[in-house]
């Protein structure tokens, strides 16, 4: 269990000051130019043994990452590129970040710059978090008053610049080849990979692209040391990690907690637990709406990390913990999911943008059991035509939480197709 010593993020729910002098006062900017001074290797190798994962879904250890970036410059530049587009449903872990501890996260940018010989820095914000980037850009402005970024950024002897682009909400653009594609001036569309960013990224150049929760632990882990974060959670699955938390809880709430938290205690301990108790509870989608959904069966037992999670078929992904209680229409709410994903692929590869569009279809006569009993495994068979038939994650992401949906919940789907049949049988009888 984490107590309040050890949270990142101290100011997560807006209490406290967020100015650059407040978030002095939690320790933000506390030697920096020392832990800078200690170079690249050492902060890399801090990152690698502190076994943090990108918190932005795929979980990707961030060490191993940054080591990709070339070591040496063959004369084109390095970039970090933060991404802040936040836009996987139920995900709203980064916006408290942005808004309320913002000098934690600037911070973490010129730190992890510095370990990628990166001078400068795009942070790429969601459009519709207007009032985070303004939060944020209050904060770049302090900074640079403050000799905190810029020429000898800090003191470190680094020079290093930050830019906040603002996106204009586009899901796919939190996709990372999108994303450089849209900061360099074009339409938002996923480039194929390899080559990976490390190579040929940001105008061509090497580029890590990041969430903003894995820039933002970056200084603490540092200051702190690496077995102090990796002392949390289960190997493999370390550290403290923010959990958002929404629907058919008492108090929905976004929380720092330790990795590998079980979900009944998470969900007990901040949320006063699922509406009418846990016996209550129907399903939980775990990780955003990219994964495969857990039947309440399963929540009994579950534990909130990469492997856990990913072992029962779902999956930790941006830790949006989606509860659903008994009342909800389940093959609804994977409905409304099939509609976000059909609306939100970029239409470059041929089964993403048919398969979103047939499945959304199938889906549309699920809901209301106007469908015949064989398209339930024609469905499933359409979502294995698109799972890893994609160009990018937003094919498989559309095709996971309908697979989630017949492995779980068949019979409700199929008792309604029955009684839409009865009913219709019903009614051409007394005609
Ligand atoms: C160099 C290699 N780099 C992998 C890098 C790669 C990327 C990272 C992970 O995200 C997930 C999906 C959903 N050499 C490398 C390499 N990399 N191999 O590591 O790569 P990958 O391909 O595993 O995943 P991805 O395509 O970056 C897909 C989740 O993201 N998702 C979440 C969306 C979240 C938001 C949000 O609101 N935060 O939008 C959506 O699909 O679960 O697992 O950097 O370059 N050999
Ligand atoms: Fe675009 Fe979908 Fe293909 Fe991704 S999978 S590149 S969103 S069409």
């Amino acid at each position: 269990m984490l107590t309040d010593q050890d949270r990142i993020f101290t100011n997560i729910y807006g209490m406290a000051d967020r100015s650059l002098k407040g978030a002095q006062a939690r320790g933000a900017w506390d030697g920096t130019a020392d832990l800078i001074k200690k170079g690249r290797d050492w902060i890399i190798d801090e990152v690698k043994g502190s076994g943090l994962r990108g918190r932005g879904g795929a979980g990707f250890p961030t060490g191993l990452k940054w080591s990709f970036m070339p070591k040496e410059s063959d004369g084109r530049p390095s970039y970090l590129v933060v991404n802040a587009d936040e836009s996987e449903p139920g995900t709203c872990k980064d916006r408290e970040i942005m808004r309320h501890d913002p000098h934690l996260f600037i911070e973490g940018c010129l730190v992890a710059s510095f370990a990628m010989n990166a001078h400068a820095c795009y942070i790429y914000i969601r459009g519709e978090y207007i009032r985070e980037r303004e939060a944020l850009q209050v904060a770049i402005d302090e900074a640079y008053d403050a000799g905190l970024l810029g020429k000898n950024a800090a003191g470190s002897g680094w020079d290093f610049d930050l830019y906040l682009h603002h996106g204009a909400g586009a899901y796919i653009c939190g996709e990372e080849t999108a994303l450089l594609e849209s900061l360099e001036g074009r339409k938002g569309m996923p480039r194929l990979k390899p080559p990976f960013p490390a190579n040929t990224g940001l105008y061509g150049a090497p580029t890590t692209v990041n969430n903003v929760e894995s820039i933002a632990v970056v200084p603490t882990i540092l200051r702190r040391g690496a077995g102090w974060f990796s002392s949390f959670g289960r190997e493999n699955n370390a550290g403290t990690k923010l959990f958002a938390i929404s629907g058919h809880v008492e108090n929905p709430c976004v929380v720092e907690e330790a990795m590998s938290i079980p979900l009944q205690e998470l969900l007990e301990k901040h949320c006063g637990g699922v509406r009418g108790g846990w016996k209550n509870l129907k399903t939980v989608i775990p990780g955003g709406s990219s994964v495969r959904c857990l039947p309440h069966t399963v929540c009994d037992d579950a534990i909130m990390d990469f492997d856990w999670l990913r072992g029962q078929g779902s999956g930790l992904g941006t830790a949006a913990v989606i509860v659903m209680d008994q009342s909800t229409d389940i093959i609804k709410a994977i409905w409304r999911l099939s509609k976000f994903y059909k609306h939100e692929s970029c239409g470059q590869c041929t089964p993403c943008r048919e398969g979103t569009g047939w499945m959304m279809r199938v889906m549309d006569r699920l809901v209301t059991g106007d469908a015949e009993p064989e398209e339930i495994d024609m469905l499933l068979d359409v979502t294995k035509q698109v799972e890893g038939h994609t160009i990018c994650a937003l094919g498989d992401a559309a095709a996971w939480p309908i697979q989630g949906l017949i492995q779980h919940y068949r019979e409700e789907i199929e008792d309604r197709i029955k009684a839409k049949r009865t009913g219709r049988m019903g009614a051409m009888a007394a005609e």
